[in-house]
This record gives C-alpha cells, structure tokens and sequence, in this order.
C-alpha cells in the first residue's frame, strides 16, 4: 500500500505512544491493503492475555486467522489461549511461522508443536491439516516451502486469498453491523468500528441502533470510513463484508448492532471472560493533592473511567460502598496498569491500592484464578526462578533443558505473580523469557507474602538531603535522590528489617566549628532504586497506596491506617 519512495516505520499498527515504548500491541488494530483482484482486511489483535478481551471480540469481524509462531520459540500460552478463541469462531487458521531469518530457528520443530497444540485443543479434523507460511516480517519475505527462494509476502496473500472464504452475507438482507471495538477521535467523538455482516450502511439515513440493554431505538450515521492502508477514509456507504468505522452515535458502545428500522435483527451478545483482578481509584487526598494533576475530583475519575468501559468491555467499574472512589476490575496487572498509564499521561491525578484478585465461592469452597506460567530462561539463573516460584505457591507442570535453556511450565495462583515479572527481570539479569494465560479457577492457595520489608516513612514534610539520605542508606534501600519535596506518611525507601520506620531525610549535620579538611563534604548516594507504577503496584501493602499523578509515582501511608507520624 505504500509508494517506494514512502518511509514505513517498524511495527506500523502499533501507533500508541505507550505500544511505541513497551514494544508490545495494546489496543487491537483496522488496516487493509490490495492484492490482486482482492481488498483484504486485517485485524491485529494484542497478544498479551491480559489483552484477550479485544481478541474475544474482534474475532467477529474475522473470516479467518493467521496463527503467527516464532520459529524459534514456538507457540507461547498465549497462542494456545488465542488459538483456543479461533478455533471456538469456528474460523479457518493458516500458520504463519515467523522470524526464521533467526539463527537458532527450528521451523519443522514448530509446526509439530502447534499441531499439538491443535490436538490439545481438540481442533476438528479437518483443521488438524493446517495450511502453513514460512515468514520473516522483519526482511519482508514469505515462502510456501523452506527450499525456495522468495523476497516478497506474496505467498501469505495467496494463502488467504485460497484458504480464507470472502465474506458471508448478503447485501439484499436487512442491515446488521455490529460494533466490535471503540476509536476515539477528537474531531468525530466516538467512532464504532465492526464488520457489515449483511446489507448496506448508508449515511444520513434512518437505521435502528440495537444496544446491550435489549432497547431499538432509532439513529443516524453522519460518517463511515473505511480502512485503507492504516488510514481512514471518509465514503458515503459500506456493503456487506467491509469492514468500517462510523461516527454519529456519542454513547456508542462495543456490542450494538446497527440495524433496520423496519427489520431489526440484533446480532448476539459477545461473550467476555470475567476479570480476575481488581484494585480501587480514589481521589488523591496526599498533601501534594492538586499540584500536578489537571483532573483531580472524583467525578473526573468517574467519567473517564465509564468512558473506558465503553470501549473496553472486558474491564469493570463499581463505585465504592465504603468511602469515595471506584472498585476497577481487569484481566489482569497490565490491563489495569496500562489503563492507569493512559489516565495519568492524559492529565488525570489520583490514588490506586493493593490489587486484589478476584474470589469466587464454590461449595462453600474460597476459590482462586490460577494461571499457566511458561518461562524460558538460561540454566544458571534456573535454580533462583524455581526458588522464588516456590515461595509464591507455584506448582511445577513441566521441566526440560536443551542447549543450556530451561523451559519451565507452572500453574500459579494469579496472586504470586503480582510484581514477580520485574523480580524475574532483575533475577535473570534480563535474560528470562515470561509468559502467561488464565487457566482457571482452583483452591485458594493460603498467604503469600508479598514483601517481608518495612518501609521508610517520612516523619514531616521536608526536601530530601543528600547527606540525610546517605545516612538513611545503612536503613536500607532509598527510592529517591536528593533534592525532592516530601511529605509526612511518604514512602521513601524500603527497611532492612521488617517493621517500618519512621525517617527524617532532611537530617543535616551538626555544624561544628572543625571542619576536617573537605573530606566530609561531599556524599556519595547509591544509586535509587528506580520504581516503575508496575513495581508501585505490586510493591504495596494493603494500608499504603500509589499516589498517581501526570510528573510523579509516590508511595505512601493511608492516612487512617496504623501509622502514626
Ligand atoms: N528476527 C526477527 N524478528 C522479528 C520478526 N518479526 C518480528 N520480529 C521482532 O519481534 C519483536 C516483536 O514483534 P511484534 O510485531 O511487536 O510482535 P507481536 O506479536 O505483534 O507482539 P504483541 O502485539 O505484543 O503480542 C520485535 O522486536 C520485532 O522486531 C522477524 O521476522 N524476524
Ligand atoms: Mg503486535
């Protein structure tokens, strides 16, 4: 779709200034181009599972999947999860193995395990006889066999084009289009973006807007766009297997149907996997309260949070029973940290607590998520994985070696992997490869202790010390430089020993008259340890929380909790 003489960025759809950043797809994406005689469509979908809401529904826009696997890797627990969510659509699947420009690339290796994979999953027969594309989206080349020579992705177009039908639906049916995901643009507002499954949309015409609720009631379109290339183009009608956004509807929500006044046929609910995990937003009411943040109230969270569940069905908001603020359920610690990471760049100041998962009761049974932890990571940092997994109430399912790599396979209470991914960046110097999906819901596990530290606390307001704060790193390990205002019930840094202190970081030295000669003057700090609003997150107990604002992450005491200053 593009001219040779235009500049195509790496990772095109993933055009978020956060996917840009974290290297991996967030929001699910539109695109299509034109080969041949064909107009194809495609979808990106993210492939974290915490992401797997947008999976679940964007799949009814698909007519097929292409299964993309690492060639070297083979296929994660995401794939099984994605694979699982393709194969209940009933959509055929080409397998794309990918990046085999890669040394260590075992291509044949990695068909057999996605056929697995297929058998695991009790694929139909027929599916089991998946066709197959050997790719490198990095050098921009496919190829139907290994020993041919190609520089083109010519043979994934071919393969859609034979083994994915066009379209169903017919354009003399009554208009059904359901709205599969949510884009926001500040110009139209809010725009549905879904697949015409049968009929024509037309604008400024009279269609009825089915909604969850089950209520028809009359609207209008005042703009359709379809997708060319990663653009949208404005047209004045869309038939039956375009796939399009429209403007015109404000309160537009994932699953409506548009459909016809005289014969409105609602398409089914989409079915969403319930969250597993949820933490409450609160109005900042820290002392730096209003500095940073433009909104602030909770109104301001209110409505920015109910906007988002309009576009995010697999995500919850409760207002809270107890007190102000919101109860926020997810899919898991990214769903809801990416969701806090958006808030807080768009200008949003406000508190977050200890995520919780979700209990589920059964019998009269406490019942917990589980997920399925996979993990590659090399030999010698094999032993302090295991270790810790331990601790956090995994159970090991799997263990191979090969090649001085370890492939680890655990079943986990969603609770132990709280904060474990950046324990396992630091354990294995960067080294480790983690991945994981829901499993299910099992036994509660018993306590894990999320950290056995005490914290430094913050006596009364003050500007660190470089001085105070060296003094303060025998305590233990300091969170912050010199220089910054703080105040009292603030989190500093973490103790040595388990209870929590309370410190003055802005302890000068005595002043005395003897100076020994300029060797006392100057100080030097270990470097803070660095908190990401992950490590925030997950570092929490359940009287401290996150104080989020649009220049800063802080840690802090509640104010009504035990402490006392
Ligand atoms: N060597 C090699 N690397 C590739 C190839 N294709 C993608 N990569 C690299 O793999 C990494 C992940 O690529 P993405 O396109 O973000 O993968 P993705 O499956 O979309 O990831 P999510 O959307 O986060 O699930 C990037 O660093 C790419 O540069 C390939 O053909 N060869
Ligand atoms: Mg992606």
């Amino acid at each position: 779709m593009f001219r040779s003489n235009q500049a195509v960025t790496e990772r095109l759809m993933d055009s978020m200034d956060l996917e840009k950043e974290r290297g991996i797809t967030i929001s699910s994406k539109n695109g299509s181009y034109n080969f041949k005689d064909y107009w194809i469509n495609i979808i990106d979908t993210p492939g974290h599972a915490d992401f797997g809401g947008q999976v679940e529904r964007v799949l009814r826009m698909a007519d097929g999947c292409l299964l993309l696997v690492d060639a070297q890797e083979g296929p994660m627990p995401q794939t099984y999860f994605v694979l699982k969510k393709a194969l209940a659509n009933s959509l055929p699947i080409i397998v794309v193995i990918n990046k085999i420009d890669k040394p260590a690339a075992r291509c044949d290796w990695a068909v057999d395990q996605v056929f697995d994979l297929f058998v695991k999953l009790n694929a139909p027969d027929e599916l089991l006889e998946f066709p197959v594309v050997y790719a490198s989206a990095k050098q921009g080349y496919a190829l139907r066999t290994l020993d041919e020579k190609n520089s083109n992705m010519d043979p994934i177009s071919e393969m859609i084009v034979s083994s994915i039908p066009a379209p169903s639906g017919s354009i003399d049916a009554p208009l059904q289009m359901q709205v599969n995901t949510i884009d926001y643009s500040p110009y139209l507002g809010r725009l549905g973006i879904g697949k015409v499954v049968n009929g024509t949309l037309k604008i400024n015409r009279d269609i009825a807007v089915s909604r969850r609720d089950g209520s028809i009631s009359p609207i209008r379109i005042s703009k359709i766009f379809r997708f060319e290339a990663n653009e949208k183009i404005a047209v004045s009608e869309a038939t039956t297997g375009e796939i399009v956004a429209v403007a015109g509807m404000d309160d537009v929500t994932v699953g409506v149907t548009f459909t016809d006044p005289l014969d409105p046929r609602p398409l089914p609910l989409i079915e969403i996997d319930p969250p597993t995990l949820s933490m409450n937003f609160v109005p900042n009411d820290s002392p730096f309260a209003g500095r940073e943040g433009k909104y602030v109230t909770s109104r301001h969270i209110e409505e920015r949070l109910s906007r988002e569940t309009l576009a995010d069905v697999a995500l919850h908001v409760q207002p809270l029973t107890e007190g102000v603020g919101y109860k926020v359920s997810g899919r898991g610690e990214l769903h809801l940290s990416i969701l806090i990471e958006k808030m807080r760049r768009e200008g949003y100041e406000f508190q977050v607590t200890r995520p919780q998962v979700i209990m589920k009761e059964e019998n009269g049974k406490q019942l917990e998520p589980y997920e399925e932890l996979t993990i590659d990571v090399d030999e010698q940092y094999q032993g302090v994985v295991i270790e810790k997994l331990g601790k956090q109430k995994g159970q090991m399912l799997e263990m191979n070696n090969a090649n001085n790599m370890a492939k680890l396979i655990y079943k986990i209470p969603t609770r132990g992997l709280l904060g474990f991914r950046s324990q396992f960046m630091t354990d294995t110097k960067g080294m480790g490869i983690m991945n994981y999906v829901f499993a299910e819901y099992g036994p509660y596990a018993g306590e894990i202790t999320n950290r056995v530290n005490g914290v430094l606390i913050v006596k009364e307001p003050c500007t660190t010390v470089a001085y105070a704060l060296f003094n303060l790193q025998e305590r233990g390990r300091i969170f912050l430089g010199p220089g910054i205002d703080v105040y009292t019930g603030q989190i500093i840094g973490e103790n040595t020993r388990p209870a929590d202190m309370v410190v003055n970081p802005a302890k000068g030295k005595k002043l005395t008259n003897m100076r020994a000669s300029g060797s006392d003057e100057a100080v030097i700090l270990t470097p803070p340890r660095q908190m990401s609003l992950e490590d925030c997150i997950a570092y929490i107990n359940d009287d401290e929380l996150v104080e989020v604002t649009p220049a800063s992450i802080r840690l802090r005491k509640r104010k009504n909790g035990n402490w006392k200053p």
